[in-house]
Parts: C-alpha cells; sequence; structure tokens
C-alpha cells in the first residue's frame, strides 16, 4: 500500500483554480508542468491527479485517488448513475464553485411552474438528478441530454425548458430564458475512498485537513484594529462582528484612548464601521487573516 496520499483535481475548469489555489495555501507547494497529468507536492507526501470532473467521482471511488474535489452536482449525478460511487464520503464543504441547478424555461411562454411541465420536454446535462426531481413531483416529462449549451435548447426546438446550472445568472438571461424552481444547490466537496488506506495516508489526510480548515475560517475572518475613547471601550467592543475577547491595549501618550484589537468571525460591513465611527473610534482598520490554527 503506497504512503502517498493522490488527490484528484479538476484539470482546467471552473473548480481548477480555486482547488490548486487551496491546495497550495494549504502548503502542498507544487509546480504543474503545462501538459503534465501527475504531480508531486513538495511540502506534503501528497500527488495531484488533473482529470476531468466527470471521471473524479470514480476514479476516488475504484481507490485510484484517495480524495477528490469536485462539484456537488456531479457527485450526486454519477452516484445516481454509477452505484460504485454512492459510497463516497464527504470530507469537507469547501465553499467555492457555489452553483445552483434550476429549471428554467422562455421567457415569453406559458411555463411558469414545475406542474406546467407535465407531458413536456426538459433540456439537461443532469438527467439523473432530474429524474429524482421530477418524480417526487409526480411530473412525467422527456428529459432531453446534452452535454453542454443547454440554453439553446428551447430556442432550437429540441426542448420546452431546461434544468442547468446557474451562478450568476447572466447565461439564462442572455438566452431569453427565466427560472422557476431550484433543484439543488451546489458547491465544491472534498471526498474520500472507501477503500483501505496505510496509516501515513491517513496521518496526511489529518494534516491536509487541519490547514483546510485553517484556510476556510481564515477566509470568513478579518483582524480589526482600532482606537477608542475609554469612555466608550464598552460600546464599540459591543458592536464587532463575532468577535471574541478583543485586546484592549493602552495608547502611548494618549490617557483618554484604548487600542482595541479583536479577530472578528462575521463579515465587517460598511455599516458596522461608520457606527463605530459615530461612538469616535478612529484610525479602523480592517485586514484580512491568512492561516489561522488553534
Ligand atoms: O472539462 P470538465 O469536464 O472537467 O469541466 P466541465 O466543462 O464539465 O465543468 P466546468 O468547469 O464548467 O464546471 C465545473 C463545476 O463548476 C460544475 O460541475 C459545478 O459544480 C461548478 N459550477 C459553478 C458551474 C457553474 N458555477 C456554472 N455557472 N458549472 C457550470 N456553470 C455553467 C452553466 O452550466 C451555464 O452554462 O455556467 C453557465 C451559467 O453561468 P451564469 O453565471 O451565466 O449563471
Ligand atoms: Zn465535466
Amino acid at each position: 500500500m503506497s504512503d502517498i496520499l493522490r488527490i484528484a483535481v479538476q484539470k482546467k475548469g471552473r473548480l481548477a483554480t480555486d482547488s490548486n489555489r487551496l491546495l497550495d495555501e494549504a502548503g502542498l507547494g507544487f509546480f504543474r508542468n503545462p501538459g503534465a497529468l501527475t504531480c508531486r507536492a513538495r511540502g506534503l507526501p501528497v500527488e495531484l491527479l488533473f482529470v476531468r470532473d466527470d471521471d473524479i467521482p470514480s476514479l476516488v471511488a475504484k481507490g485510484v485517488c484517495n480524495l477528490g474535489i469536485a462539484g456537488e452536482n456531479v457527485l450526486r449525478e454519477e452516484a445516481l448513475e454509477n452505484p460504485d460511487t454512492q459510497e463516497l464520503q464527504t470530507v469537507r464543504a469547501l465553499g467555492f464553485s457555489r452553483c445552483t441547478l434550476k429549471l428554467a424555461a422562455p421567457k415569453e411562454g406559458k411555463i411558469r411552474t414545475v406542474s406546467d411541465l407535465q407531458g413536456l420536454k426538459i433540456a439537461t446535462s443532469y438527467p439523473q438528478i432530474l429524474g429524482v426531481y421530477l418524480k417526487e413531483k409526480n411530473i412525467q416529462a422527456k428529459c432531453v441530454t446534452l452535454k453542454g449549451a443547454v440554453e439553446i435548447a428551447p430556442a432550437l426546438g429540441l426542448a420546452d425548458a431546461i434544468c442547468d446550472l446557474v451562478s450568476s445568472g447572466a447565461t439564462l438571461a442572455a438566452n431569453g430564458l427565466c427560472d422557476f424552481a431550484r433543484v439543488m444547490k451546489s458547491e465544491a466537496l472534498l471526498v474520500r475512498s472507501n477503500t483501505r488506506w496505510s496509516a501515513a495516508q491517513e496521518t496526511t489526510l489529518a494534516r491536509l485537513l487541519r490547514r483546510i480548515d485553517g484556510i476556510i475560517a481564515s477566509r470568513a475572518t478579518k483582524y480589526i484594529m482600532l482606537n477608542a475613547p475609554k469612555s466608550a471601550v464598552d460600546e464599540i467592543t459591543a458592536l464587532l462582528p463575532g468577535a471574541d475577547a478583543p485586546t484592549i491595549m493602552p495608547l502611548a501618550g494618549r490617557d483618554d484612548q484604548m487600542a482595541v484589537h479583536a479577530v472578528c468571525r462575521e463579515e465587517i460591513f460598511w455599516d458596522t464601521l461608520e457606527a463605530l465611527e459615530a461612538r469616535g473610534a478612529n484610525a479602523i482598520l480592517v485586514l484580512p487573516i491568512e492561516k489561522m490554527m488553534g
């Protein structure tokens, strides 16, 4: 059994940049030659395999790779189609490549609700997920499977409606379509195989997860520094979003002011900064946090 942890990631596409960035920030330190399909990390005993996202569920299910990063939509579609991939365990939801699988129809047409789909044709790249959804809703409709450019299907007369991924909604709008139901939400997941691993591989995964958790936590977290009038310190610290135990220190040469430093675990909006300033806070700095641990 190998001691190297092998991770399948998308070679090129909407998952690739964020997957690579996460693994890079987690200290894997890999340099990929253009065109190379595998790459050994320098920071941890890890090898990356660059593949199409559709192949990731089965590569991990077969144990060719220990881990994979894929969209929830692809994992669910594959699990419905290929029972081998049902055994994959989600180890982390990664918070990127977020999108929603939606039903949409021509803006000018008559389809406004799911029940309007009875007896009609729906184009999709996700026939399994759509099939389950329609069954739950007691709708009998025909799925027309297309691998891409699903949004063009109604204009070509191939289908009456579509079921496709939406993020900004710009593609639907550009094709004169309007969404009317949400089938599922999706984000990138880190999944692991159900096969036997060596102790070294388990140890590497534990180290990797601790680092990933630190990265995910730090993304939502900011460090805030400000000076506050002594009399308003309590009021000002109460306004800091998601801050536990701020550090409050005297300011050299200023008896009337204190320095307040805090880690805020929730987003700091302009409104909050304005409210802080209105209570006398000054020299307010909001800084990103790169890494967190402990
Ligand atoms: O080559 P490979 O098979 O690896 O890649 P792919 O072409 O199958 O997938 P890719 O790279 O396009 O997407 C990979 C994954 O990113 C998907 O499986 C989703 O989990 C996720 N994702 C997030 C998206 C989108 N957002 C998305 N907007 N995948 C596709 N889209 C498409 C959608 O199909 C539609 O055509 O973008 C268009 C809509 O975008 P908006 O912004 O106009 O709404
Ligand atoms: Zn794909």
